[in-house]
């Protein structure tokens, strides 16, 4: 089901700078403005075809989740100010690093099971250049730590102490190390019980993927998380490993994940949507077909487990497909930004 979900927007950040804030919400509305209020055709989107709005338009921007649409917004400004298309895809996903309303990224993000917030990124170009950081602490925007270590470093991965050393030597401030209000509320509530189990997500909330083109036909990703909440000390999920929570190839497509990582990193799940692709399959076909294999090969406790997969090809062609129901993403061009439903294998009820 397509939605455009203009209550969405009465969540953006409370600490977002209010000119940065005022222009992106004149830009949503400009967005909402812009589209159809009613899409003929894609009122119920048929899992077989991809679900896009504005096929083959350039630029296009996906992102998952309802924070997709703030992150859009501020990643279709940065192209529209000049920026390339991974100025783009860092720069729309720092948007919601910084947001406090959202425990699953950045900082603010729930912590592990010793009441510590660890974080986990990775971007890529469609050239193949791609840099990671994982198990990172006090490091307001890890998306730029990895983009450093890409473009700065001869490595892909950093992680923790050695990425905090990164920053520091790259000039990154470092946050005092403690709980966001919202997330301390939680972690002590979850310490009632100590429970270790992974949950479904139900709140529609989540890491970000995004994934973009330029008007040029040049793509690129990015995939940023504080992980599964209250996770092992050291624990790192797919999004920082690069053909798990992201892949990008400008020969083909791009693709990115989010959800209980392990189930993810499992079947290679982005580059997995990527060699689909490369084989003749449609964005959304092969979403489809990770999410086949990811239920084959964690059929076990798969009532437990939701993960969800993004894709566009180089033509423009989108695709999303998810295990439960629940999985939305934000498409953007230069005029629209819109939340659209992703099918699922498993139906509601
Ligand atoms: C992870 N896929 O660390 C990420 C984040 C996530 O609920 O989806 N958390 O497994």
């Amino acid at each position: 089901m397509v939605s455009l979900i203009s209550s969405n927007f009465n969540n953006l950040r409370p600490d977002s700078k209010l000119t940065r804030m005022s222009q992106r919400r004149k830009f949503i509305k400009q967005s909402l403005m812009g589209s159809a209020l009613f899409i003929p055709g894609v009122s119920s989107i048929a899992e077989a075809t991809a679900p896009s709005l504005f096929k083959g338009e350039k630029p296009l921007i996906l992102s998952t989740w309802n924070h997709g649409l703030p992150a859009n917004a501020a990643a279709v400004e940065k192209l529209k100010s000049g920026g390339s298309i991974i100025d783009a895809v860092e720069t729309g996903v720092k948007d919601t690093e910084l947001d406090l309303s959202n425990l699953s990224v950045g900082l603010q993000g729930l912590p592990d099971r010793e009441g510590i917030t660890t974080l986990d990124a990775s971007i890529m170009s469609g050239d193949g250049s791609c840099g990671a950081v994982a198990f990172v602490r006090q490091v307001k925007h890890p998306i730029s730590l990895a983009r450093v270590v890409m473009e700065k470093t001869p490595h892909v991965m950093i992680v923790g102490e050695g990425a905090k050393q990164l920053a520091i030597a790259e000039g990154f401030p470092i946050e005092k190390e403690e709980l966001s209000p919202g997330a301390k509320k939680a972690y002590l509530k979850w310490k009632e019980t100590s429970q270790y189990k992974p949950v479904i997500n139900i709140e529609n909330h989540d890491t970000i993927g995004m994934i973009g083109m330029d008007a040029k036909g040049n793509l690129a990703g990015s995939c940023t998380t504080s992980g599964l909440s209250y996770k092992m000390h050291g624990r790192v999920g797919d999004s920082p490993i690069i053909g798990a929570g992201l892949f990008v190839d400008n020969e083909v497509g791009a693709a990115t994940a989010t959800g209980l990582g392990e189930s993810i990193i499992r079947i290679c799940g982005s580059f997995l949507i990527v060699e689909l692709m490369r084989q003749g399959r449609t964005p959304q076909e092969a979403c489809e077909e990770a999410v086949r294999r990811l239920i084959a090969k964690n059929s076990k406790d798969i009532k437990d487990i939701q993960a969800g997969f993004l894709a566009m090809n180089k033509d423009g062609e989108v695709g999303a497909y998810a295990v439960h129901p629940g999985f939305n993403f934000a498409q953007a061009t230069l005029q629209n930004n819109v939340m659209i439903d992703s099918g699922s294998h498993f139906k509601k009820g």
